[in-house]
């Protein structure tokens, strides 16, 4: 995993690197993790719910049987609380709908006449279900919750159901569980890894099977959405988490240096990239990120993930920096310079855009900005966006047609069919021309 350019010789000579990050191969799948989640998806087929609980037992260490979380049990996770905390879980819940809500609002359905006669529009229907996945690893990611299940309610779709792994005493993690209730789940599970998907895929929960799977989770979890899609449409597969910063010389060092480590800490394979249009920025970002790593708390995960991983492109202008970008396609991308809107304008590859020095990733990582901390990764913002209300909408087609069409949609189909060679298809048109031309 690398966040560095793919081609640097069709730039060479316009960037410096000043400092690089190890060159590893591209990840590949574990094949022990491919073939544990297949055989744990085939024995969950088989047995149902039996091999769920058996798995939470393995794994997990959980004798729970029933594992839905009953109102009581959400009261007292929302007690256990801080009032801070119950607040600014509620702002991000809320700020996050908020935006979803105004994707929304945008997404009209319409119906146009295209010929005379010829009527097609379109309509946004939510997906049925959605199973939403809330890790809750060494971090427990609170915001997840409203990117998921939150922005799934937004879009309509009727049943959410979430799950989140046991804690140790086979409890669950009290703020991951309040932020699902925030986000309007209609049932909370304590559930975790392959046997939480396969429970919400193959409909173990006491719902039918969901339609879409989303969530991050670790390679297990994202080996078991892999496996499952086709069944369920999912998300996107995430990879490590990643940012990069396009600064030039108005930039602050510590600020650049703070947001690079920022993301860096989510684990040891997390890239973080600077481009630069200024030398002495670039330097001034190295040294910085070194001092601020002396008292990170968690500078054993983000200081490994920096030196293995971190990159500084000195690049010669604003056109070579933004070329690099594009190229580097990163997940979270932040701008701070004095031409922004440059860039803004520019850029075509990103998951989400941080624009300005007010602004910072963890904005949105956690609710505050609205937007969807679910992004891609690796490269895939060359060819994907990130989750949004839109991704629980199908823009499902219709036409209707009415009898003055029939002439150039049958005729046009007649000749078609024929070339090809299809003579069932033909037959439709050709009998509506017989009962057009009959006066039918
Ligand atoms: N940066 C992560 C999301 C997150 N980080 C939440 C912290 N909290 C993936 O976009
Ligand atoms: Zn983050």
């Amino acid at each position: 995993m690398r966040l560095s350019p793919s081609t640097p010789t069709q730039l060479s000579g316009s960037y410096h690197v000043l400092k690089s990050a190890v060159d590893k191969p591209p990840a590949q799948r574990d094949p022990a993790v491919v073939e544990r989640v297949s055989a744990m998806l085939g024995e969950i087929e088989r047995h149902g719910m039996d091999a769920v609980l058996r798995y939470a037992r393995e794994l997990d260490g959980t004798e729970r049987e029933d594992v839905e979380l009953t109102t009581a049990d959400l009261d007292r996770a929302e007690r256990s609380l801080s009032p801070e905390l119950r607040d600014a879980l509620s702002l991000g819940a809320e700020r996050t709908a908020a935006f979803a809500r105004q994707q929304r609002s945008r997404l009209t359905d319409f119906e146009t006449e295209l010929a005379p006669g010829l009527v097609t529009g379109v309509r946004y229907v939510p997906v049925g279900s959605v199973g939403a996945y809330l890790p809750a690893g060494r971090f427990p990611l609170l915001a997840g919750a409203f990117m998921t299940a939150g922005v799934a309610k937004v879009a309509g779709v009727p049943t959410v159901l979430a799950c989140t792994p046991p804690s140790r005493g086979g409890g669950a993690d009290p703020a991951v569980l309040h932020s699902a209730r925030l986000s309007g789940a209609d049932r909370v599970f304590v559930l975790g890894g392959v046997q939480a998907l396969a429970a919400l895929a193959f409909g173990l929960l006491g719902e039918p099977p969901v339609d879409m799977l989303v969530g991050a989770g670790n390679a297990y979890v994202a080996e078991a959405k892999r496996q499952l899609f086709g069944k369920v449409a999912i998300d996107l597969l995430a990879g490590p988490s990643e940012v990069a910063v396009l600064a030039d010389e108005t930039a602050d060092p510590v600020l650049v240096a703070a947001d690079l480590l920022g993301q860096a800490e989510h684990g040891v394979d997390s890239p973080a990239a600077l481009v630069t249009t200024s030398r002495r920025l670039g330097e001034a970002v190295i040294e910085e990120a070194e001092r601020q790593l002396e008292t990170l708390a968690t500078a054993e995960i983000a200081g490994p993930a920096w030196r293995d991983h971190g990159s500084v492109l000195w690049a010669s202008d604003q056109s070579v920096a933004a070329r690099l970008m594009d190229d580097l396609a990163p997940e979270h991308l932040e701008l701070q310079t004095a031409d922004d809107d440059y860039y803004l304008n520019t850029l075509r590859n990103y998951g989400s855009l941080f624009i300005g020095r007010w602004s910072t990733v963890a904005y949105s990582d956690k609710g505050m900005a609205g937007t969807n901390h679910v992004l891609p990764t690796a490269g895939g913002a060359k060819h994907s966006a990130g989750l949004s209300v839109s991704r629980f909408l199908k823009p499902l087609t219709y036409q209707r047609v009415g009898r003055e069409a029939t002439p150039e949609l049958a005729g046009a189909v007649d000749v078609i069919s024929s070339y090809e060679g299809m003579a069932a298809h033909r037959a439709t048109a050709t009998l509506r021309i017989g009962a057009y031309q009959g006066g039918e």
